[in-house]
């Protein structure tokens, strides 16, 4: 497999994909998009892997979307770059019998936290920080983020995070029960791929777990995902999105005029 933006490699059952553009903070562009997608793919496809880990290059697990490589112009609507970029990686990670870890080795934030969030387990090195940064930027959560983030933690809970953008870290996301387990930095990488083993060796109705439970969810999910689009498309084409943008790139706070 040749990616420029991802890595992956396979082994003792397990698919690794890794985010690999640690000087954005592993952010997405359309080329990683494209990449995750079809690593996601080749790895449902391999009768050889039984379990999926994503996890990031360098300090980051992935900061969304990336806020630097486009003018307004091309930043075209949000709500097309869900449907066509987004949406579908969430649905395959949902969709397929293989279970998915999210290895959260640091910051995870916008589409970067509710891809982990969208996975069936969490684990976290003790720097990691979920960041629901949506608000911070004038945009709605995307990628499912409205979808599962009640379901994980509660609607209170869920409505602070997405309401503030303040970031959690490791310590309480484990106690929110966002992840299953918090690990030092150091042993991060050896104790993701222990679980994703265990996982890999574990039996065939490992797959038919995630199938009950994801069951009743797979029309939900995708109408959420289709709604977020929309709201997307809305919060896009506003002022305070303008301004969210600018004030990231020009690392200051954000003045939004509420339009
Ligand atoms: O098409 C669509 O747009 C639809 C999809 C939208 C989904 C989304 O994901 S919207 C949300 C996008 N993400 C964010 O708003 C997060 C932006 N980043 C941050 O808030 C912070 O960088 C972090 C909290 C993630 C990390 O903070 P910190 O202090 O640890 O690091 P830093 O200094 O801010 O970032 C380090 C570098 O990474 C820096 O570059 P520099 O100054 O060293 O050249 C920073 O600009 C860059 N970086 C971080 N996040 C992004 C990024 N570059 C591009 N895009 C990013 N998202």
């Amino acid at each position: 497999m040749s990616y420029e933006t991802i890595l992956y490699d396979k082994g003792n059952g397990v698919a690794a994909i890794t985010l690999n553009r640690p000087q954005a903070l592993n952010a997405f562009t359309p080329q990683m998009n494209s990449e995750l997608f079809d690593a996601l793919r080749v790895a449902e496809r391999d009768e050889e892997i039984r379990c999926v880990m994503i996890t990031g290059a360098g300090r980051a697990f992935c900061a969304g979307q990336d806020l630097k490589g486009r003018s307004r112009e091309q930043r075209g609507s949000l709500g097309q770059s869900l449907r066509e970029r987004y949406n579908p990686i969430i649905l395959r990670i949902c969709g397929m019998e293989k279970i998915v870890v999210a290895a959260v080795n640091g910051v995870a934030a916008g589409a970067g936290c509710n891809l982990a969030l969208a996975c069936d387990l969490r684990i976290a090195s003790e720097d990691a920080r979920f960041i629901e940064a949506f608000v911070r930027v004038g945009l709605a959560p995307d990628c499912g983020g409205s979808f599962f983030l009640p379901r994980l933690i509660g609607l209170s809970k869920a409505m602070e995070l997405l309401l503030l953008g303040e970031p959690v870290d490791a310590k309480e996301a484990h106690r929110i029960g966002l992840v299953t387990k918090v690990v030092p930095a150091k042993s991060m990488a050896s104790e993701a791929r222990e679980l994703a083993e265990r996982i890999a060796r574990g039996p065939r109705s490992t797959g038919l777990i995630k199938r009950a439970v994801n069951r009743n969810l797979k029309v939900e999910l995708e109408n959420q995902l289709e709604y977020e689009a929309q709201l997307q498309e809305i919060a896009g084409r506003t002022m305070d999105f303008d301004e969210g943008v600018a004030a990231f790139l020009e690392k200051r706070s954000p003045v939004f005029q509420g339009k």
